[in-house]
């Protein structure tokens, strides 16, 4: 089942220079394909979009404001199960309860801090996709 899904790689990712390591990860799975990707610095309307069903929770506000310290990669992910197959490579958001050998959990501590965004359905992929490449067939 050939899918598309969203890939954001956050500040601490590109200030850390984990890029390739993490870029490096995607690209080794079988029969996967970048589509899209670019540095990006973003903005707070974009954010809010992105991230609308966490609007209220207390996170809410340091999150966006992490998100906006630094440019990120945001990058389309093409391949089969590939939305699944990437959360599987992230891990569990909390960096410490992600097992070693998932990007989270080979690299992060702090929860907010954890590196990587991945879609996580097919309807997520599809909102989030029209968000960060509306141009995109
Ligand atoms: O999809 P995923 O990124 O794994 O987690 P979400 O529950 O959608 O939260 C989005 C984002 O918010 C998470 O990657 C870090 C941040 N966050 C936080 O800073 N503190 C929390 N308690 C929960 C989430
Ligand atoms: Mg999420």
């Amino acid at each position: 089942m050939t899918q598309r899904t969203l890939v954001l790689l956050k500040p601490d990712a590109v200030r850390r220079g984990l890029v390739g390591e993490v870029i490096g990860r995607i690209e080794r799975k079988a029969d996967w394909k970048i589509a899209a990707l670019e540095l990006r610095q973003l903005d707070r309307a974009t954010l809010e979009q992105h991230y609308a069903e966490h609007v209220g929770r207390p996170f809410y506000e340091p999150l966006v404001e992490f998100m906006l310290s630094g440019p990120v990669v945001v990058m389309v992910v093409d391949g089969e199960r590939v939305i699944e197959g990437v959360r599987q490579l992230a891990g569990p958001t909390d960096p410490i309860a992600a097992a070693p050998g998932s990007i989270r959990g080979d690299f992060g501590t702090i929860v907010r801090e954890n590196l990587i965004h991945a879609s996580d359905s097919e309807e997520s992929a599809i909102r989030e996709l029209k968000i960060f490449f509306p141009g995109l067939s």
